[in-house]
């Protein structure tokens, strides 16, 4: 039974909730391994739209073990609003457990996202302001708040005085804001902390016993390829490994637990927040997208950003993350442009590059190198099958399979569960 990895190949909302879903429906457990509730997958099911932050997919299915592994960060009063919002919707959280290693996030990191967001000016990353960053730079300070000593009652006040005294010392010394209430957020947090205790657990042992049992494994990504803390466009990245390599990190397992790789790509690339985006498109057809594709963020509302696929990246993503399969999902939003577009190489001051550029500076100067293909008018929404497909279409998905080399094995074409093609 595979070890199977689903994970965003380019900045995010390629639609990886749906696909995570439709193999959920097969998996035994679900890890995330990475993130926060920054994340946002939204899954439709029956009609009825599920949006996910933190609690895998998987929990959709009353049968799966839904992991949220050590290298997640939890923001303990999120994580039960999304249960009690999954409670009202029937859906239980009786199989969801938390890795006693996770980092909380707690209202100074909140507050610090904000704070430090503010004070770089123009210059801020457009993070999604859940704390995320500031959590990270905790733990990798070693002065965290980790899930084991938030729920043990010996240690929950202390833990949390001594973290709130440091952090009101950089709220106030360093950003002149306004200090954090500490009686108050012990009382309230104190009553999360009694509820998540009977999700807590080592969850490493949970999920190799799983991968030596030869259950079916799936591990959830979240965010992108391109927004991950070393191999994204940093510093407009998130401050965790959404690449296919931060799932064994993340989820306390080794590398060999791992046998299939699937990248989702959208037809077109997105981007929310700020950053480099050589394909980005700032005219009429980038808004054209954005409304047939419903690109606005699921966590923030954001309008995101949009342009045509870029293949650089592409290939690029399936390097780094050894990527066995790739998916072209949202197809049908490109209906009704006469022309598509693929970016196949960049000009960099006159000089033709293929492998994406590690150095931001470089990023932002290079120009998108394109070949064209036919569009389409036809209503794909309803396509079950590759034979079904407009001629145009299975042209356009060829050459991206050759432009990447990469298989190509499933297509979407509509939000759905049900709106995918499996190519054979
Ligand atoms: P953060 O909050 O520190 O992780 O932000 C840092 C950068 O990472 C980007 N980021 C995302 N990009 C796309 N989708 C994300 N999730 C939500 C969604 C976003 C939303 O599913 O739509 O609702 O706006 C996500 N999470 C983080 C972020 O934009 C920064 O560029
Ligand atoms: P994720 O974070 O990668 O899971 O993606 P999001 O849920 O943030 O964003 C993807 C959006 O596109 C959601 O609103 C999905 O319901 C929707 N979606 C997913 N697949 C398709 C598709 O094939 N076609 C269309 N039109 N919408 C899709
Ligand atoms: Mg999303």
């Amino acid at each position: 039974m595979p070890g199977k990895v689903i994970l965003g190949a380019q900045w995010g909302d390629e639609g990886k909730g749906k696909f995570i879903d439709i193999f959920a429906a097969h998996a035994d457990l679900v890890v995330r391994s990475q993130g926060g509730n920054n994340a946002g997958h939204t899954v439709v099911v029956d009609g009825e739209k599920y949006k996910l932050q933190l609690i895998p997919s998987g929990i959709l299915y009353p049968d799966c073990i839904n992991i949220i592994g050590p290298g997640v960060v939890v923001d303990p009063r999120n994580i039960l609003r999304e249960i009690d919002g999954l409670a009202e919707k029937g859906v239980k959280a009786d199989k969801l457990f938390i890795d006693a290693r996770c980092h909380c996030i707690l209202p100074w990191h909140l507050e610090l996202d904000a704070l430090s967001e503010k004070a770089r000016g123009g210059d801020d990353i457009g993070t999604t302001k859940k704390g995320i960053g500031p959590t990270y730079m905790d733990k990798a300070e070693r002065i965290g708040v980790r899930m084991h000593d938030f729920i043990d009652p010996n240690r929950f006040e202390n833990v949390m005085r001594a973290a709130c005294a440091r952090k009101n010392k950089v709220i106030t010394g360093v950003y002149g804001g306004k200090p954090i209430d500490i009686e108050a957020v012990l009382e309230e947090y104190r009553t999360y902390a009694e509820r998540l205790r009977a999700h807590v657990r080592d969850t490493s042992i949970l999920t190799y016993e799983a991968i030596k049992d030869g259950k079916f494994v799936l591990f959830e990504g979240a965010q992108g390829t391109l927004l991950d803390l070393d191999m994204g466009t940093y510093p407009y990245v998130t401050s965790s490994h959404p690449i296919a390599g931060g799932c064994c990190i993340g989820s306390g397992v080794g590398p060999s637990a791992i046998t299939d790789i699937m990248g989702i790509f959208k037809s077109y690339t997105t981007r929310v927040g700020k950053g480099p985006f050589p394909t980005e498109l700032f005219d009429e057809t980038g808004d054209y997208i954005r409304n047939a594709g419903g690109e606005f963020g699921t966590v923030t509302g954001r309008a995101r950003r949009t342009g045509w696929f870029d293949a650089v990246i592409a290939r690029y993503a399936v390097r780094v993350n050894g990527l066995t399969e790739m998916v072209i999902n949202k197809i049908d939003p490109l209906r009704g442009l006469p022309k598509l577009k693929v970016c196949v190489a960049y000009d960099l001051g006159g000089q033709r590059i293929t492998e994406f550029p590690a150095n931001f500076a470089d990023l932002e100067h290079c120009t998108p190198i394109y070949e064209e293909f036919d569009g389409f008018d036809e209503d794909i929404t309803a396509c079950r099958t590759y034979d079904e497909l407009p001629q145009s279409v299975k042209d356009y998905i060829s050459a991206l399979e050759r432009i990447c080399d990469c298989k190509v094995t499933m297509l979407g074409v509509g939000p759905a569960r049900d709106q995918v093609i499996t190519i054979d």
